[in-house]
């Protein structure tokens, strides 16, 4: 670690922490646990990682919500999300990356390279896969910093591709016994499977909670807890979160809500947004929206649907896993139309007014597949804008008035169906 660089990163969270979170008024006061975990983020937590490896514990690192934490767990590892979501790391990602990189990839492998992130430093082994170019060449660079096993994603959804991807997970199986040591059991496995069910049924429950018309919570909340389910501890995480939605179903009763009745409900959809990168949900609602729902990886595309429990064998395990991963709708495979139905659907259960479409620069895959998706949504009349936003916080001012214009195209709108 480079501890004296490492401070300068933990001297700016707190502030940044404090304008976009602590300020917010109203907030669910369970919300206090993602406070704790925040301001614990190198510590806490880091101690436990710590005191799992010096049981001969395996910490494994992933980037992606295709890689099954199932595996993980079952094989006695410990995994963490590593997508670096500030440009603070961006700096040392362009020491090896071409500057035009995504700022996720760059951020990612900069986080490795300065020795300053302690989840990174803290893993035995990092979990690539084949999905954008930009991740698929960083891995080979990482590669040159820490052991890393690339998992062969396919990019199309046909019978053989699904067989194709259980074989992989089986192989990335084979490795994980390997480096922990441990043999990966059926039983092992199912435990694995349930553990990671119920992580997803919480966060379910979470999003179900703004599907209220009188919203429970922030998007920026929503959006935090979501993070954090990609570090913290499963079963604590399980366990406060039921706890939060037990506070939010309270308050849909009582009929509290974080933002006024007239406040846009805006679905956002796209690219990651990787622990901090709360820039766009916090200027959509400094500027008068509400975030409702994401369908993004940090959002519905890490929790949406469940693996079929009631596999017995380890092959019928794997093929139960391939059938849940490979309902996920990222923009790197073709066709993927699954995702436009699963934005239409989202909007309308979400009750949304308007849909944000995020992307990272230099994300050729979602900026590409913008066109589909504005197409389909043209013709269902639902307004959408598109934001391409890196970490720095330079355009902000840009995207607010962007935002804002749109807030009043979709309230000028809303008064004309009343008016009907
Ligand atoms: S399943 S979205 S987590 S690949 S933003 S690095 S795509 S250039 S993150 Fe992703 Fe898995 Fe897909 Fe989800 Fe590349 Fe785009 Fe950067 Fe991205």
């Amino acid at each position: 670690m480079d501890l004296e660089k490492h401070d300068q990163l933990c001297e700016v969270l707190p502030q940044f922490y404090e304008e976009i979170y602590l300020s917010q008024e109203n907030r669910p006061a369970s919300m206090n646990y993602y406070n704790f975990v925040v301001s614990e983020v190198h510590g806490l937590r880091i101690k436990e990682l710590v005191n799992h490896k010096e049981k001969d514990g395996k910490v494994v690192g992933t980037f992606c919500v295709f890689v099954p934490d199932e595996v993980i767990n079952a094989a006695g590892a410990v995994g963490v999300g590593l997508c670096g979501g500030s440009d603070f790391w961006e700096p040392d990602g362009e020491k090896v990356l071409p500057r035009n990189t995504c700022p996720l990839v760059k951020a990612s492998v900069g986080a490795k390279i300065s020795g300053t992130c302690p989840y990174f430093q803290s893993c035995d082994l990092i979990v690539g896969e084949t999905t954008c170019d930009g991740k698929k060449k960083a891995w080979e660079i990482l590669d040159e910093y820490i052991p890393v096993h690339v998992m062969d994603l396919p990019q199309m959804k046909r019978e053989k591709d699904n067989l194709h991807w259980q074989d992989e997970i089986r192989i990335f199986m084979d490795k994980l016994e390997a480096t922990t040591g441990n043999k990966v059991t059926e039983e092992k496995l199912a435990e694995g499977i349930k553990l990671i069910n119920e992580k997803r049924k919480v966060l379910k429950r979470l999003y179900d909670a703004r599907k209220s018309q009188n919203l429970p919570i922030s998007g920026k909340d929503a959006l935090l807890i979501s993070q954090i389910a990609f570090y913290d501890d499963p079963e604590r995480f399980i366990q406060k979160t039921n706890e939060l939605c037990d506070e939010l179903d309270k308050r849909i009763t009582d009929g509290i809500s974080v933002f006024t009745e007239d406040a846009p409900r805006i679905l956002v959809t796209g690219t990651p947004m990787a622990i901090p990168n709360w820039k766009l949900h916090h200027i959509i609602e400094t500027s008068g929206g509400a975030v409702v729902c994401e369908e993004s990886c940090t959002g519905t595309r890490y929790f949406e649907n469940l693996v079929d429990e009631n596999a017995a064998t380890l092959d019928e395990q794997m093929k139960a896993l391939a059938d849940r991963y490979l309902n996920i709708n990222c923009a790197c495979f073709t066709p993927n139309t699954g995702r436009i139905d699963d934005i239409v659907r989202l909007y309308k259960e979400y009750n949304a007014d308007g849909v944000v479409y995020f992307t990272l620069p230099f994300c050729q895959t979602y900026a590409t597949e913008f066109k589909k998706v504005k197409d389909a949504l043209d013709e269902k009349g639902i307004p959408m804008i598109m934001i391409e936003t890196g970490y720095s916080l330079q355009d902000a001012g840009q995207v607010k008035t962007r935002l804002e214009a749109f807030f009043e195209m979709l309230e000028t709108n809303r008064q004309a169906a009343v008016s009907e």
